[in-house]
C-alpha cells in the first residue's frame, strides 16, 4: 500500500486517490458498469488475475477501489472493502466468519440492526448469539462456547457510549483462535485504530464520521490480512453488496477532511457535555471525556479523543425526551450520526426500537435516553439552543 509512511492528514488528502490520464486533481467518477478487454487474451488474464484490470463493477471499479485503498491506509490494514451500506458491511462479516451450529459474542448495547439480523434471520441458520456488556472484559471469557467463531464489538457502543478494551479482548480471543471486530463508526480511524490494538477486521458504517456530510449510505470493511481480505471479498461479490461509483467519489471527496471535522465536533461536544453534566434536569450524561464515564481511563488509553457523541438520560424520562426533541431548533430530529450537522434521536423509539424493552434494558438502553451528534456549528448556539428547549421541560 502507497503513503503508509506519511502523517494521518496527508493521507487523508492524497492516500489511495486514483488520477486519470489529464492529471485529474480528484478521483474521477468511473460510472461505468462494466469495461471492454483488449482482446481474448487480456479478457481471460483478468479473470485468472494474471493481470490487473477491472471486469464489472460489482467486482471492482477504480473510484471504489481508490475509496477502500485510503480507508486501508487509514486503518493501517491490508485491505478495505466498500460496501452499499454499514448493515451490508456487518451481514457480510457474519456471512464470512458464521456458519451452522457456530456461535457469536457480541456486545450487548450494538447498533439495533446488528443485533437484529443475527436474531431474524442468522439464527435460521443455526447460528447462536450471545450478547454481553463487553464493557466489562470478565463477561468475555466466561460467555466464550468451544463453536464460538466471532467476538464482535462496537466500541464506543450505539447509543451507551459505553467503552470496550479492544487490546484485552484480542488478547483473550486470540488464546482461544477466535477472530476479533471492531465496528469502529464511533470513533473513525482519525480517533481509533482497532487492527493497532489487535483487532482482525474493522468496519464502519461510512454513512457517518468517514463521509460527514449526510449524503451517502454507505459501508466498509478492512481486514488485517490478505487471507481474510480476500474471503470478505468474495463474500460482498457473491452478495452483491458493492458501493456504487458515485457514492464512492462523494465519500472520497468526504473523507479528506475528517480530521478537521472531528476537532471541531469534539471541541463543541467537550463544552456540551460539561454543560449537560452541571444541568438540574439533566440525570446522566455518558461521554468519554467526562471524568464521570464508567471507562474513563480507557478511553483516554484507546481512543486519540472522545469524539462527537454523546447520550443522556432526562430526569423526567421518556416524556422529558418527548418534550426536548420536539422543543430543539437547531438540532435535527433524525436518525443518523458523524455529520456536520447537529443530530438528536431517541433511540428506545427510533433505531433501537426492534429489541423490544426488555432488550433494551438489559443494554442500558433506557427510556429516558437521549443520544445526541454534536455537529460543526457554533457552540454558544448549540448550547443555547438546548437550554432553551430544556426549560420547557
Ligand atoms: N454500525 C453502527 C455503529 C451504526 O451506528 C450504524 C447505523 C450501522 C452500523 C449501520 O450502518 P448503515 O447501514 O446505516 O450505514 N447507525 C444508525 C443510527 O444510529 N441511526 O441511524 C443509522
Amino acid at each position: 500500500m502507497e503513503n503508509t509512511n506519511s502523517g494521518f492528514n496527508t493521507k487523508l488528502i492524497h492516500a489511495g486517490d486514483a488520477h486519470d490520464q489529464w492529471g485529474s486533481a480528484v478521483t474521477p467518477i468511473y460510472q461505468t458498469s462494466t469495461f471492454a478487454f483488449k482482446n481474448a487474451k487480456h479478457g481471460a488474464d483478468c479473470f485468472a488475475g494474471k493481470e490487473k484490470g477491472f471486469i464489472y463493477t460489482r467486482i471492482g471499479n477504480p473510484t471504489i477501489e481508490a475509496l477502500e485503498k485510503k480507508v486501508a491506509i487509514l486503518e493501517n490494514g491490508f485491505g478495505g472493502i466498500a460496501l452499499a451500506s454499514g448493515m451490508a458491511a456487518v451481514t457480510a462479516v457474519y456471512m464470512t466468519l458464521l456458519s451452522k451450529d457456530s456461535h457469536i459474542l457480541s456486545t450487548s448495547a450494538v447498533y439495533g440492526p446488528s443485533r437484529s439480523v443475527l436474531e431474524t434471520h442468522f439464527m435460521k441458520f443455526g447460528v447462536e448469539c450471545t450478547f454481553v456488556d463487553t464493557s466489562n472484559i470478565e463477561n468475555i471469557e466466561k460467555n466464550i462456547r468451544p463453536n464460538t467463531k466471532l467476538l464482535y464489538i462496537e466500541t464506543p457502543g450505539n447509543p451507551t457510549i459505553s467503552i470496550t478494551d479492544i487490546a484485552a479482548c484480542a488478547e483473550i480471543a486470540h488464546k482461544h483462535g477466535i477472530p476479533v471486530v471492531v465496528d469502529n463508526t464511533f470513533c473513525s480511524p482519525y480517533l481509533q485504530q482497532p487492527l493497532n490494538l489487535g483487532a482482525d477486521i474493522v468496519l464502519h458504517s461510512i454513512t457517518k464520521f468517514i463521509n460527514g456530510h449526510a449524503d451517502v449510505v454507505g459501508g466498509v470493511i478492512i481486514a488485517k490480512d490478505s487471507e481474510m481480505y480476500a474471503k470478505l471479498r468474495k463474500t460482498m461479490v457473491y452478495m452483491g453488496g458493492n458501493m456504487d461509483p458515485h457514492q464512492a467519489y462523494l465519500v472520497v471527496r468526504g473523507v479528506k477532511t475528517l480530521s478537521i471535522r472531528i476537532d471541531r465536533a469534539q471541541e463543541n461536544a467537550i463544552k456540551i457535555a460539561d454543560y449537560l453534566e452541571a444541568h438540574p434536569k439533566v440525570a446522566t450524561v455518558m461521554y468519554p471525556g467526562l471524568k464521570s464515564h464508567p471507562q474513563y481511563e480507557l478511553g483516554l488509553k484507546q481512543m486519540k479523543g472522545p469524539g462527537a457523541m454523546i447520550s443522556f438520560e432526562l430526569k423526567g424520562g421518556f416524556e422529558a425526551g418527548e418534550i426536548l426533541m420536539d422543543n430543539v431548533k437547531i438540532a435535527m430530529l433524525a436518525v443518523s450520526l458523524g455529520g456536520i450537522e447537529t443530530l438528536i434521536q431517541h433511540p428506545a423509539s427510533m433505531t433501537h426500537a426492534g429489541m423490544g424493552k426488555e432488550g433494551r434494558l438489559a443494554a442500558s438502553i433506557t427510556d429516558g435516553l437521549v443520544r445526541y451528534s454534536v455537529g460543526i456549528e457554533n457552540v454558544e448556539d448549540l448550547i443555547q439552543d438546548l437550554d432553551q428547549a430544556l426549560a420547557k421541560i
